[in-house]
């Protein structure tokens, strides 16, 4: 089945330090992740049209906090906070990732993540770690090769190229794009992903609503 959601509608819900204080494990959601300053927040606000939805900052770490946000019922994204910030105090660096970690292993209703890497210094240690959880835990993985503006034409294509071959390596489903949030590029990719993971969101509602009709009809007989 086939869907296509309006982005635009997306709102914020609740920044929360930890996944305690996230509503309900229900329904379907879908995490961005990725090095501090990889440009998480940058992606979202693109993706919805919206200017400052997801703050963005030239100083990495800013977004310290799980963010939530509702696409539409059933159907939400979450703002990771970035990892592998190398000025942050130790302390406040291990709070994170475990605040991190504990998401990414205990939130049932994780049905796709998005990890975005600079496309000039991608698969570092962390991201890598990252996707190999994914694929193990079978939730499928689009990679996001961010400010490909950056770049030129050539060297951008032969740099998808090359991390298109490293992430056939993981032995997952593991999918890579070129993504610019200032021009825009990739941006339908990441759409279309996105439709593809909450589609099961739309297909509970209908299995209900034809299940109300039925009952209806029953009842009328
Ligand atoms: N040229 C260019 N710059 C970008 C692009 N996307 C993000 N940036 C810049 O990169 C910096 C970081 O972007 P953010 O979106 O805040 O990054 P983040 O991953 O959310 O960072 P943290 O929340 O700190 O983990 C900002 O200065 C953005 O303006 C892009 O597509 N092209
Ligand atoms: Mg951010």
């Amino acid at each position: 089945m086939s869907v296509k959601i309006h982005y635009q509608n997306t709102h914020f819900i609740t920044s929360a330090p930890d996944i305690r204080h996230l509503p309900e494990d229900e329904g379907i959601e879908v995490a961005f992740a990725g090095r501090s300053n990889a440009g998480k927040s940058s992606s979202l606000n693109r993706l919805t049209n919206q200017k400052s939805l997801a703050k963005t900052s030239k100083t990495p770490g800013r977004t310290q906090l799980i963010n939530l946000f509702k696409v539409t019922d059933g159907c939400h994204i979450v703002d990771l906070p970035g990892y592998g910030f190398a000025q942050v105090p130790l302390e406040m660096k291990k709070k994170w990732q475990k605040s991190l970690g504990e998401y990414l292993q205990k939130r049932q209703c994780l049905k796709g993540l998005v990890v975005l890497m600079d496309i000039r210094h991608p698969m570092k240690d962390l991201d890598q770690q990252l996707i190999y959880w994914a694929v193990d835990s079978g939730i499928p993985v689009q990679v996001l090769l961010t400010k490909a503006d950056k770049l030129k034409s050539g060297a951008r294509k032969a740099q998808v190229l090359k991390i298109k071959q490293d992430a056939v390596g993981f032995g997952g489903d593991v999918s890579v794009a070129a993504f610019s949030s200032l021009k825009g590029l990739g941006v339908d990719v990441l759409r279309n992903k996105l439709d593809e993971w909450f589609a099961p969101a739309f297909a509970e509602e209908l299995t209900e609503e034809i299940v109300q009709e039925e009952q209806q009809s029953d009842e009328q007989e």
